[in-house]
């Protein structure tokens, strides 16, 4: 099922992070419905800042990884859409080819910076991001699904201007809205959602107020949760410890129960499948 048929359906999605092919098939095969392309993610991954550091094309590359690996939908965080309309409208070109039928576009400017660094970042007129909204829907076609990301919350602006920016933007033609909030507790995002009266579906983003219950996101009419950036953060987290493990005890006794074993790897890149392939074609 694709993400905007799970939006019809007002089904409750959990969405997870994942940022290059091994990160996606993890992601699919612990269970999730849909995957979250990080854009922060993503760059890290590459060893670059949140600034569209990285090009739009190299995003598509990583992209390209996880639909070939993975058969849950994907929906790719598109930053501030890589320049104007018309680069929208190329972005989303460019996923309709690898099948990738979901972004989700913030109201930043180009280039944008990811939204827990700094205050008050500025935001894109509102027209200039709605033209951006019809563009990337004209280009989609139905089965394509645009989020529209309203940053106004975090960047310092009031409710009622974040209510005003979402329903724009719902006139444009989003599929769904993101409110983003950096609180430490839900307080904004249910106020938001109280106010929004289920007018179009609802993501939210709680790595700040991660106390959050999942039961009062769904109570609060918020059905679609982004876990945005927890795989690359454990994985950061692991590779030092392990590094750091072997580069001080120059042994690898301490390490090898607490990492994955070849075969789970293997199993994870069809090693095996291979060897079937390999029987069959090259006997
Ligand atoms: C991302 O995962 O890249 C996001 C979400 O945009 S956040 O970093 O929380 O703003
Ligand atoms: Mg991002």
């Amino acid at each position: 099922m694709n993400i905007q048929q799970r939006l019809a359906r007002g089904d409750n999605t959990q969405f997870m992070e994942a940022h290059n092919g091994l990160s996606a098939k993890i992601v699919e095969h612990v269970g999730f419905e849909a995957i979250w392309a990080s854009g922060l993610s993503m760059s890290a991954a590459m060893g670059l800042s949140d600034r569209n550091e990285a090009s739009w094309s190299q995003v598509i590359n990583v992209l390209e990884q996880m639909a070939d690996n993975t058969s849950v939908p994907i929906l790719v965080d598109g930053d501030s859409g890589f320049g104007n309309y018309l680069n929208v409208i190329r972005f989303v070109k460019k996923l309709q080819q690898i099948n990738v039928l979901a972004v989700c576009i913030e109201d930043k400017m180009f280039p944008k910076v990811n939204s827990f660094i700094g205050e008050n970042q500025a935001l894109a007129p509102i027209d200039e991001f709605c033209n951006k909204i019809k563009a990337a829907k004209d280009t989609g076609g139905s089965d394509f699904t645009v989020v529209a990301r309203v940053e106004a919350l975090i960047s310092g602006r009031s409710m009622e201007e974040a209510l005003e920016r979402a329903e724009a933007y719902k006139e444009a033609g989003a599929d769904a809205i993101l409110i983003h909030s950096k609180k430490a507790d839900a307080s904004e995002v249910f106020t938001f959602s109280e106010r929004w009266g289920g007018k179009l579906p609802l993501f939210a983003v709680p790595t700040k107020y991660y106390k959050t219950e999942y039961k009062e996101f769904v109570n609060h009419g918020i059905s679609n949760l982004i876990w945005a950036n927890h795989l690359i953060r454990s994985s950061v987290r692991s590779m030092k410890e392990t590094a750091e493990r072997i580069f001080k005890e120059k042994s690898l006794v301490n390490v090898e129960e607490k990492v994955s074993s070849l075969e789970e790897l293997f199993s994870l890149t069809n090693e095996r499948y291979m060897d079937d392939l390999e029987a069959k074609y090259n006997p």
